[in-house]
């Protein structure tokens, strides 16, 4: 493997889910796969779970890591190629993926959507051009577009936690005081179009999302009848995709808050969110400090996705 964005990257799904399953059970049994190799964790902006199961990951495969916050002690980076440098960015990033990359074996890399250019986001430029211009593996901490070791791990919590062999699993927006990026509810989308489960997408009008990820899912606009039977309910907020509205906020509706109300609606469903979520705004108090809530061990499977996917690449190496 040499590259993860997008669901189809880990080929056969349900392979992938046993494969992480089976390295929970013994998450040091490829130790010897990572010595003398190093893995570099990238940021471009902020992260508490993706910080540490990445590394996490890494030395459980016996890999050296490193981890540079690039907005926190390094040189400001110029992104777009063409431009006067004489602002407040010192280097470009053009030079400053082979240094990184001449210092390491993988890459993983977290550069969230800037909303400022929507092609710029969606063609996910930054993350291209580090698979372009680093000549190693890289993959997606959350790039402009998708999260996928996000996805991942909510995949392999539902496994967990399904009992019945087809559940229905909601992907609710829900409400928050700033702009959000698509990123994982576009991955969410893409892993649920991949598994077997009844997928169902609400949210209120105008908060579509891109079709690439969507692919044909069902978008049922009433959140009360998509939460009917759920056996699963994820929550995230999102700010719009569609033009002319790309990252804006149309709406902070609290009636779309997921309370023990809206849980009743469901078939006793589990609760999910892939944190960090603001308390009653996204979710009250009592959801997500319920019996039902998957928010913590679903947390914790951030550490089995990321160590499948570096496994897969470090064997290919
Ligand atoms: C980010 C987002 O919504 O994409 C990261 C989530 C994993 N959340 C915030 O910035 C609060
Ligand atoms: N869920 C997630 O990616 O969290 P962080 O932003 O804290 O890494």
């Amino acid at each position: 493997m040499r590259k993860l964005l997008m669901a189809q990257d880990l080929g056969d799904l349900n392979k992938a889910v046993q494969e992480a399953l089976e390295i929970k059970k013994n998450r040091y049994a490829y130790k010897h796969l990572g010595e003398n190799k190093t893995l570099l964790c990238v940021f471009f902006n902020n992260s508490l779970r993706t910080r540490l199961s990445t590394q996490k990951a890494g030395m459980n495969l016996g890999m050296n890591t490193m981890v540079l916050d690039v907005n926190q002690g390094a040189w400001k980076l110029e992104t777009e190629r063409g431009v006067v440098m004489d602002g407040d960015k010192s280097e470009h990033l053009l030079e400053a993926i082979p240094v990184m990359a001449s210092f390491c074996d993988v890459i993983g890399v977290r550069s969230f959507a800037n909303f400022q250019n929507k092609e710029f986001d969606y063609q996910e430029t930054i993350l291209n051009q580090f698979i372009k211009y680093s000549g190693k593996p890289v993959f997606s901490m959350e790039s402009a577009t998708a999260h996928p070791l996000q996805a991942f791990a909510d995949l392999i919590t539902i496994e967990e936690y399904k009992k019945k062999e087809r559940p229905k699993v909601v992907l609710t927006w829900a409400p928050h005081p700033r702009a959000l990026p698509q990123a994982v509810p576009n991955s969410f989308a893409d892993f649920m179009n991949e598994a077997n489960v009844d997928f169902v997408i609400t949210h209120p009008k105008g908060y579509e999302l891109c079709d690439k990820f969507v692919r044909g899912a069902k978008v049922e606009y009433d959140q009360d009848k998509a939460l009917e039977g759920a056996d699963f309910v994820y929550a995230k907020n999102w700010s719009a995709y569609q033009d002319p509205n790309y990252g804006q906020i149309l709406s902070k509706d609290m009636s779309w808050t997921v309370s023990t109300e809206k849980m009743a609606l469901t078939d006793n469903a589990y609760f999910m969110h892939c944190l960090p979520v603001r308390r009653n705004m996204i979710v009250t108090d009592d959801v997500i400090e319920s019996p039902q809530s998957l928010v913590i061990p679903e947390a914790a499977n951030r550490e089995i996705s990321a160590e499948t996917v570096i496994k897969r690449i470090l064997e290919k190496l």
